[in-house]
């Protein structure tokens, strides 16, 4: 659901990001684990063209965010009071009563989502009507004071069980909007109130590996603003879940910008943020440290220059696309029939996790407390179809970048001799992200036998660049760097490959 005060929560978490970030460039160091951004390097006005490429190719990821781009593909299941009210946002004054499946079984949420091949899966502890998921200490709005189970039951505490048993990550979206809670907006009292319950959350269910912080956010009951304490949020985490990523209102993982699963051409993860003043900004919409998430271009040089002339700073700060597979967030029985179709996902897959970003796919359970049968059935259908088209990599074996970078043109090119001739209709290029992210443009070319033909070309490839084509034959294919930010490290063994998609022609 789009939300106009989205924007306020992010100002806030603005300001902590690019006052602790250090400005000094090289491996993971101990400043790493004091400050929320894993790396940051400053850009100055004084800095050259060179010297600016040069910085912004030095970026790295740290490792929980290498970690975390190498799931590609989570389920965020959004399940609460709203499944049983009906709504997209509840009021905070819905009577727990309502809350009680007939059927809840976590391990059939694990077992669908994973037919679509996730990596990891995402639960709403708690959306902004404040109905709590776990049987919270710090309140009575929660499942305990539900008919479900008598009160004794757990949803993130059976989720949790749920993923481990089934091999997938596991994360919790926290909403820090809280239209509930009586303390909300009393600020100091509130955040106490908050960190209670991450603490319980990252305490009480095993390892963690992601927390989501929305956007969304307005006053409370009481008709006042809250003023969150995101140094302390971060903190908590870090101390409690080392390795969880901070999503969204964080310093992890930046949103998309849209709820469409929509991404940009060129998606960089190598970002400019920040002025001089260091000081949030509340007129950009969205990211941390005045970054606006939904500009149309975050990271081509044109903007590290403007960042460079206002004294900001690069960060590693990749994309994730949060999409539902239904329109709505929450489960609605009017919504049994509109549910994505698997073209419709397929162009999300290829073009999210296709395009250097990590997909987050809703699907939301029904009052039963399992995933509808109409969205089961598309998950398998979407992970039959990627195994179909995955399963073999038609470049393995190839003989090529083996032998070394050839220079050619105006980059460097590599020249695979597959093992015979391939039919084929999708590649995959990868960079090596601990180099940081620096190709800004690529072309790929098939040899039909006498010349080179170009078949596709793209700009930016980061973690993973799927290319769709129609089909093409040939035993001989080429990679072009057009241009790059320093040396590129892409190419080496598992990051090239070649698929045939049997569902194109
Ligand atoms: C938004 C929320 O307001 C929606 O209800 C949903 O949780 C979505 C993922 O984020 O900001």
């Amino acid at each position: 659901m789009k939300d106009p005060v989205r924007t306020l929560a992010y100002g806030f978490a603005a300001a902590f990001l690019i006052a602790s970030s250090c400005g000094c460039p090289g491996p993971a160091s101990r400043q790493a684990e004091e400050s929320p951004v894993a790396e940051s390097v400053a850009v100055l006005p004084t800095d050259t063209v060179a010297g600016l490429l040069e910085k912004a190719a030095r970026v790295v990821p740290s490792e929980r965010q290498i970690l975390w781009q190498a799931l590609e593909f989570q389920a965020f299941v959004h399940f609460g009071m709203n499944t049983f009210t009906d709504r997209e946002w509840g009021q905070g004054t819905e009577d727990p009563k309502l809350f009680n499946p007939t059927g809840f079984d976590a391990d059939q949420w694990v077992e669908a989502v994973k037919a679509a091949g996730v990596r990891g899966l995402i639960v709403t502890a708690k959306h902004h009507d404040g109905f709590c998921l776990w049987p919270s200490r710090f309140t009575e709005h929660s499942v305990k004071s539900s008919p479900w189970k008598d009160g004794k039951g757990d949803v993130v505490g059976e989720v949790a069980a749920a993923c481990r048993k089934g091999g997938l990550k596991f994360g919790v979206y926290l909403s820090p909007w809280d239209r509930h809670e009586p303390s909300y907006g009393d600020s100091p009292r509130y955040n106490r109130h908050f960190k209670g319950q991450l603490r319980e959350l990252l305490t009480d269910y095993g390892e963690v590996s992601e927390v989501w912080f929305d956007g969304a956010c307005a006053e409370g009951p009481n008709g006042k603003r809250q003023v969150y304490d995101w140094e302390g949020y971060y903190a908590l985490i870090r101390e409690l879940q080392p390795g969880a990523v901070i999503s969204i209102i964080g310093p992890d993982a930046r949103w998309i910008g849209n709820e469409a699963g929509v991404t940009r051409e060129s998606e960089w993860s190598v970002i400019p943020v920040g002025r001089l003043d260091n000081l949030p900004d509340e007129e950009s919409p969205g990211g941390v440290a005045g970054l606006d998430a939904q500009a149309a271009d975050l990271g081509s040089f044109g903007r590290i220059a403007e960042a460079a002339r206002r004294g900001g700073r690069l960060i590693w700060y990749p994309g994730q696309v949060d999409v539902s597979i239904r329109p709505g967030w929450f489960y609605h029985a009017a919504e049994d029939d509109k549910v994505k179709t698997l073209d419709r996902l397929l162009d999300i897959y290829y073009t999210s996790v296709g395009g250097n970003a990590q997909l987050l796919l809703n699907i939301p359970p029904d009052q039963r407390g399992l995933i509808h049968e109409n969205d089961a059935r598309r998950l398998k259908e979407l992970g039959d179809r990627l195994k179909a088209t995955f399963a073999v990599n038609l470049a393995e074996g190839a003989s090529g970048p083996r032998a070394g970078t050839v220079p050619e043109g105006n980059g460097p090119s590599w020249v695979y001799e597959l093992t015979g001739p391939k039919r084929f209709n999708v590649a995959m290029i990868k960079e090596d992200i601990r180099s940081g992210q620096r190709t800004e443009a690529f072309a790929l070319d098939i040899w039909n036998g006498k010349d080179w033909v170009e078949t596709v070309r793209g700009t930016t490839v980061g973690w993973k660049k799927l290319l769709r084509f129609p089909a093409v034959e040939t035993a001989k294919v080429r990679v072009r760097i057009l241009r790059s930010r320093g040396g590129v490290s892409i190419l080496g063994s598992g990051r090239f490959g070649l698929f045939f998609d049997p569902g194109r022609k």
